[in-house]
């Protein structure tokens, strides 16, 4: 996230809704706290709104919600959901001739749901090359580790399976994970590009 909202994203925290703003979609929507940080550091809204979480009233909800809090492009917490969202805007901007991508964070328990795979083959039927996915392979869910729940056996060859370029690194080597943005942005691939973070 620091990555991101710090190196990667074209935003600008005073004008939230500007039209040409990269789209930043965090489907696994329960880990907010940290995208909230991120706003607030960007100057979406005061700094002293961090400390009104999950609060009765506050902007900052238990999960994100788009009506309340500026900067959030689409409301998540419902895993699976995200994705489609985040396929829908990257068909939108290449409809509107529009430069910005679309960035989505997904986790490994959330690719249990099917609607995962269902935007996926959307994806690729629409040659979505701004779209650009984050999968949070930390092997860990609500209820226990992922493989014990539900096998997601080799996730690079189903990603690349749908046609994605992926690229597969320690997702706390900060080194890594900018070399893995830049290689995105001057890659001249024409399908979708998938950035794999590992523990
Ligand atoms: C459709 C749906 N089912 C169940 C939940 C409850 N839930 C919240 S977090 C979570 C685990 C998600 O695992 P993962 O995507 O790996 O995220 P991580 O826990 O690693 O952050 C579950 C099942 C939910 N939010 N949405
Ligand atoms: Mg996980």
């Amino acid at each position: 996230m620091s990555a991101l909202y710090f190196d990667e994203l074209n935003v600008n925290g005073k004008v939230p809704k500007w039209a040409d703003r990269d789209r930043l979609v965090l489907s696994k929507g329960h880990v907010c706290p940290v995208l909230y940080s991120c706003l607030a550091m960007r100057n979406y809204f005061p700094y002293e709104t961090i400390y009104t979480l999950r609060q009765e009233g506050s902007i900052l909800q238990g999960h994100p919600d788009m009506k309340r809090c500026p900067g959030i492009d689409i409301s998540t917490g419902s895993l699976g959901q995200g994705l489609s969202c985040a396929v829908g805007m990257a068909i939108a901007g290449k409809r509107d001739k529009k430069d910005y991508r679309v960035f989505a964070i997904i986790g490994d328990g959330e690719s249990n749901e099917g609607q995962i795979w269902e935007a996926l083959e959307s994806a690729s039927k629409y040659q979505l090359d701004n779209l650009i996915i984050i999968l949070d392979q930390n092997r860990l869910q609500n209820d226990n580790i992922c493989e014990v729940v539900m096998p997601s056996l080799d996730m690079v060859k189903k990603f690349e399976a749908f046609g994605m370029d992926t690229q597969e690194i320690d997702g706390h080597n900060m080194n890594e994970i900018t070399t893995a943005f830049d290689n995105i942005r001057n890659s001249d691939a024409k399908n979708l590009m998938q950035l794999l973070l590992i523990l």
